[in-house]
C-alpha cells in the first residue's frame, strides 16, 4: 500500500510540474496522451508509459528540411490542437531547424542546423517535408547554395531516424507527377534505403506526433510495413472503416455532386472515390480537431487517394477504385456457395428491387454477389494488392 501512495504522489508531482511546463491542466494533458496512445493502437494502459515519456522531457533534437512542396504539412501540424505546435515545439521536441518556423535566416539558420546536428550526433530526428528534384544533378531545388539532394544525404548521415513527412517526400506526390519535368523523387530512393513514411497531402499531424511519441516512449520508431508507414496508421484500406460503408454495401450511391444521395450522405464510390484502394487511418481520426467527421469523405467529397502512390494525383478523381478488399456484410446470402454458380445479374437485380435498393444497387450487388465465394474473394484480394504493391515499387 506504502508503495502505491508512493507512485500516486510522486506521478501527482510529475503532473503537476507537467501542467506548468506545458501550461496545460493535467486532465487535458492525460486526455492527450490517451489520445496518442489510441492513435498508435497501444493496448488500455499504454497511455502511461506515453505521459511518463512526455513528461521526463527528454526532447529529442529534430532537424526539418523543407524541399519541393506547398508547406501543407507543417500547416496541417499547425491545425493540431492537443497540443499546439508552439508547444510541441518547445516541450516534446527540440525543433533546431525548420525553415517556415524559425525566425533565423540565411547563414545564421544555416549555422543553426550545422550546430545541432553536431551536437546531436547520432540521435537527432531528421524530418523531410517535400520531393527531392534528380534530374540535371538535382538543380531545381537548392538551399544556401546546397542542392536538395547533398543537403538530405548530409543531414542523414548522422541522424538516429529518418521520416519522410506527407506524400512528396514519401513517394514524391504531386511533383512526381507525369511528365516529373523535375525529377521528383522520394527520401527513400535518393538515399537508397528505407525510411519511416508518413504520406498524405497533407498527412495527419495525429500520425506525426504519435510517430515522434513512439520514438520518445520505446527509444525507437513504430513498426512500419513494406512501404515504410506506420502499421497503426496505414494498415486498413480507408473503405473499411469509412461511415459511409453501410450505403457502399447497399449499393445507395450519390451519382452526381449535390443530387439526392449526396445530400443523404450516400456512399462516394461512384464520383470516384478511391477509399477502395488507399491504405490510411483518416475515418478514424479526422482532421483539425474540428469534431466528427472532418475528413474528405465526411465533407461529402471523394477520397482521392492523397496518401496512396499510384492512385493520389495519377487517377482521374471520375474514374471508379479498385476495391482491393471485398469483405461482404454477414447478412449478406452467400448464394454462390449454396448454389453453386454465379448468381445472374438479374437474379441479383430482383434481390435488390426486393430490398427497394437504388438502381445502382443491382450492379454493385451483383459484384459482389458474383465473388462471394470466399476463395475467389481472397485470391482477388490478393492478386489486387500484389499488382498495386507492383505499381508502387
Ligand atoms: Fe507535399 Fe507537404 Fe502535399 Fe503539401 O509540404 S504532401 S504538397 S500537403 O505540403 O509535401
Ligand atoms: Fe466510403 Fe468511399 Fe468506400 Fe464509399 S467508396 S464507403 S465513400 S470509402
Ligand atoms: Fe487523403 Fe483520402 Fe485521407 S484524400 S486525406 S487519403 S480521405
Amino acid at each position: 500500500m506504502g508503495n502505491m501512495n508512493e507512485i500516486f504522489e510522486t506521478s501527482r508531482k510529475t503532473l503537476l510540474e507537467v501542467e506548468q511546463r506545458l501550461d496545460m491542466p493535467r486532465r487535458e494533458f492525460l486526455q492527450f496522451c490517451a489520445t496518442l496512445a489510441v492513435t498508435m493502437g497501444l493496448p488500455a494502459g499504454a497511455e502511461a508509459a506515453v505521459a511518463k515519456a512526455i513528461e521526463a522531457a527528454k526532447r529529442p533534437s529534430v532537424i526539418w528540411l523543407h524541399f519541393q512542396e506547398c508547406t501543407g504539412c507543417t500547416e496541417s501540424l499547425l491545425r493540431a490542437e492537443h497540443p499546439t505546435l508552439e508547444k510541441l515545439i518547445l516541450d516534446v521536441i527540440s525543433l533546431d531547424y525548420h525553415e517556415t518556423l524559425m525566425a533565423a535566416a540565411g547563414h545564421q539558420a544555416e549555422a543553426a542546423r550545422k550546430d545541432a546536428m553536431k551536437a546531436n550526433k547520432g540521435k537527432y530526428v531528421l524530418v523531410v517535408e517535400g520531393a527531392i528534384p534528380t534530374k540535371d544533378n538535382g538543380i531545381y531545388c537548392k538551399i544556401g547554395g546546397q542542392t536538395a539532394i547533398d543537403l538530405v544525404k548530409e543531414c542523414a548521415a548522422d541522424a538516429a531516424a529518418v521520416i519522410a513527412i506527407g506524400s512528396c517526400a514519401s513517394w514524391g506526390g504531386m511533383p512526381s507527377t507525369t511528365p516529373n519535368p523535375t525529377g521528383a523523387s522520394s527520401v527513400a530512393e535518393v538515399l537508397g534505403k528505407p525510411v519511416v513514411t508518413i504520406p498524405g497531402c497533407p498527412p495527419n499531424p495525429y500520425n506525426f506526433l504519435a510517430t515522434v511519441v513512439h520514438f520518445l516512449t520505446f527509444g525507437k520508431l513504430p513498426e512500419v510495413d513494406k512501404l515504410g508507414r506506420p502499421k497503426f496508421a496505414y494498415s486498413r484500406l480507408i473503405h473499411e472503416n469509412c461511415e459511409r460503408r453501410a450505403h457502399f454495401d447497399a449499393g445507395r450511391f450519390a451519382m452526381e455532386f449535390g443530387d439526392a444521395g449526396h445530400r443523404q450522405g450516400y456512399c462516394l464510390y461512384k464520383l470516384g472515390c478511391k477509399g477502395p484502394e488507399t491504405y490510411a487511418n483518416c475515418p478514424s481520426i479526422g482532421f483539425g480537431d474540428a469534431g466528427e467527421n472532418n475528413w474528405p469523405v465526411g465533407c461529402g467529397h471523394p477520397c482521392i487517394g492523397c496518401s496512396e502512390k499510384g492512385v493520389g494525383f495519377e487517377k482521374p478523381i471520375h474514374q471508379v477504385a479498385r476495391v482491393l478488399n471485398i469483405t461482404p456484410p454477414q447478412q449478406y446470402p452467400r448464394i454462390v456457395e449454396e448454389q453453386g454458380k454465379a448468381a445472374s445479374f438479374a437474379s441479383a437485380a430482383a434481390v435488390a428491387a426486393v430490398a427497394g435498393a437504388a438502381a445502382g444497387a443491382a450492379i454493385m450487388l451483383t459484384r459482389n454477389l458474383g465473388l462471394s465465394h470466399a476463395a475467389d474473394e481472397a485470391e482477388r484480394a490478393r492478386d489486387a494488392t500484389k499488382s498495386a504493391d507492383k505499381a508502387q515499387v
